[in-house]
Formats: C-alpha cells, structure tokens, sequence
C-alpha cells in the first residue's frame, strides 16, 4: 500500500475571499497502540496543502471542531482522575504534543507564512474539555509558536452565516454547563465535566489497554454480539457504576461532578433499556435549522459517522472523525478501515457559497497497531470479567476463538 498524501483537496474557488477547513473528533492521544490517531506526519502534511502558494491571498481558517485531543483517555501519573485541575489538564495535553510533534510544527509553518491572513482555531469538544482553562490555552498557543492568532472561542463558532460546533452539548450525556466550565471544589478550580466522561472515566477507560482497538470498531452493535463476553464486561462496569458507586458518591459529598439531574436518570435508564452504545445526538439541531434563517451551514462532528441535510438554501453537514475506525464483517473475520472526512466552506462576504466534504483514505499503522482478530481480547476480558478465585473458563484460548466466531454464524 502506498503511503497515501491527502492531495486530493478541492481546487481554490475563484469567488471565494475566506476558506474555513474544519476536522472534528482527530482524537490524537498519548502515542503507542492506544492512541487513535498516530498519523501526524500525515495530518501535517494535509495541513501543509493549505499553506500552498495559490492560496497565499485567501483568508484561511484552520478550524479544529472538538475532540482534537483526547485528553478524556490520557492518564495523568498511571490513573484517569475525574477531579481535574489547569496542572492536570497541562500535563496530559504535554504528553499529547510529545506524541504528535508533527502536528504542531505544521500548525507554526501555516501560520509563519509572511503576510497571510490566517487562523487557527480550537472549538471545545468532550474528549478536549480541558480547553476550557486559560492555561492549557496558552500552552497550546505556546506549541502554536506563540501566535496570536490561535484563537479559543469556546463551545462554537460563528463565521459569517455559518455555525461550528462540536455536538456534544446536544448530546444529554455529555452536554456540561457552559456557564460554568469550571467550578471549585474542596479550594481548588476543576474541570465540571459531564457525568457521561465521569461515568467512562470510573469504569471503561481504565481498560484502554485492553479495549483500545475495540473501541475502534462499527457496528458497536455486532461487534458486542459477536464478543458477548466483552458485552457483559462491560455491562457489569457500567451497572456496578450506576446501581451502586456512582450512589455512593451522590450521597456522600458536595463533589460538582456527582451531580445527578433528571434528563440524566431518564438517559441512563434509556440506554439500559435499549442497551445503545452509539454515540448520540438528539435532533435539535435540525429544529435549529428550520427555524433560524441566518444561518446557512451548520457543521459538527461528534458522531463519527458523516451526514448531510439540507432544508431549502440552509445545511447540516456533520463531519466524521479522523481518528481511525474499522468496520467489522458479520463474522468479525476482518476488519476494514472507514474513510476519514473533513470539509472545507468557501465563504464570499460570510456567505456560504460552496461547502463539502473531502474524504481520504487513511495512512497506514503501526505493525504491533492491529490485532490479529477481535477475538484475541477474550482472554483479557475474561481475566477481568471472572472475580478472584472464581473457576476459570473452561475453553482454552483457541477454543474460545472457535466459539466465539462460531457463535457469530
Ligand atoms: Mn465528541
């Protein structure tokens, strides 16, 4: 496979005066076979096509709408505490940029480029919360070469007639107070995260380890049918959280980040009930739409799966992720990687003129990055599913391969 350079990005159009590029959900985390995203040298020279030269005269934004990093899943000193601090916060995104060093050096040479009129800006998603302290702002303006065009503008954007946001705030399990992004608690000023990152926080990401790829894999649906050890695994994580850990720490303190709401005991019985692991987003925003003439385009990210309405002369288009994702077949024999998009909108006097989708094949991973199977995990989740001292299971490993590829026929 050759190693593939995103140059396929659209020709400059002639009557546009600004170019706003917008990626959503890029998830680069800490480096090593559980990072998301290890392709900075590749995300780099993407970035490298729009500092081109026939592009020198146009306004360009650099758009980066959410969940860039993932700071949700970087460990701070070995544990993923849910109490985060500006010094917790510095301290993952400093691993992050360890890892992805090409990602910023590209984002210095766009904006180095003597007498261009350009931006790069950071809108906050769930798994970037942090973004929302100046100090990791000034940290990333830092990695940015200290430029003050690097620009923050919180929970969404507004350019022209048209809307970025991340989605995450329509998503009731996620959605935070923006009001109030950071709170003090027992004297010291933390991040108010959403009870769905708390929820992840105390019972799957720890398992990032093991899980990592998993995690990677569409449908969640088949994937968890076809591994349905994993699938009690994880249910049995999630209701000990919500029947008996999360109670515990309702009862017992003032900690913001154990506050409970209505909309959120409906969610959670909702997705129990249902037992849906998809991301969701409810259909706000297509209300939003038809009801608010002034904006023409609405982009966001956030479900990792792209999309595009329309009603009469305004859109949505949702972006999907970059960060790496695989579909799994029926029998969870292979597993193929799934496109990655980003889109590009033309803006002429902050009117949207043409907006679309670029979609390219990622680059390749790492050897040790994929599994050989799905089903190499069982061993793992049974360790952790059985409790101690308990009989162990009866199927040795390779059995347990047979029995789980056969289960799924
Ligand atoms: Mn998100």
């Amino acid at each position: 496979m050759e190693t593939c350079a995103p140059l396929r990005t659209t020709s400059r159009l002639p009557s546009a005066d600004r170019l706003l590029v917008i990626f959503s959900d890029i998830e680069m985390g800490s480096g090593g076979p559980t990072d998301d995203f290890p392709h900075s040298d590749f995300l780099g020279s993407l970035i490298g096509n729009y500092g081109r030269s026939d592009l020198r005269d146009l306004p360009i934004d650099l758009i980066f709408n959410g969940d860039t990093f993932d700071l949700l899943k970087t460990a701070f000193e070995g544990t993923f505490p849910i109490h985060i601090t500006a010094a917790v916060a510095v301290a993952k995104l400093a691993q992050i940029a360890l890892a992805h060093a090409p990602f910023f050096a590209a984002l210095r040479e766009f904006l180095a480029e003597p007498g261009a009129d350009r931006r790069v800006q950071f809108i906050v998603g769930n798994h970037d919360a942090e973004l929302v302290f100046p100090e990791v702002q000034a940290q990333l303006r830092e990695l940015c070469g200290n430029d003050s065009r690097v620009l923050f503008p919180g929970f969404r954007l507004a350019v022209g007639r048209v809307l970025i946001e991340h989605g995450s705030q329509s998503d009731r399990m996620f959605c935070v107070d923006e009001e109030h992004p950071v709170v003090e608690f027992e004297g010291q000023q933390i991040l108010h995260i959403s009870w769905g990152a708390v929820a992840l926080l105390k019972t799957v990401i720890p398992l990032k380890e093991l899980l990592g790829f998993h995690d990677r894999l569409r449908p969640k649906q088949l994937m968890l049918e076809l591994l349905p050890e994993l699938q009690g695994l994880l249910m049995s994580r999630f209701w000990g959280y919500w029947s008996h850990d999360f109670w515990k720490g309702y009862v017992t303190s003032s900690d913001p980040t154990q506050e409970i709401t209505w909309a959120m005991l409906k969610e959670v019985i909702w997705r129990f009930s249902v037992r849906s692991p998809e991301v969701l987003m409810s259909d706000g925003l297509l209300e939003r739409m038809r009801n608010t003439p002034e904006v023409l385009l609405y982009v966001v990210g956030h479900q990792h799966e792209s999309q595009w309405l329309s009603f009469g002369d305004r859109k949505i288009l949702q972006s999907g992720c970059l960060r790496n994702a695989y579909m799994v077949d029926a029998k969870g024999e292979t597993f193929r990687p799934i496109p990655k998009t980003y889109i590009e909108a033309w803006l002429r006097d902050g009117v949207p003129v043409v907006s679309t989708f670029v979609e390219f094949e990622g680059p390749p991973v790492p050897t040790d990055y994929l599994p050989r199977s799905i089903f190499d995990v069982l061993d793992g989740v049974r360790a952790l599913h059985l409790p101690e001292g308990s009989v162990t299971t009866a199927h040795p490993l390779k059995s347990a391969h047979a029995k789980g590829a056969h289960a799924a026929r």
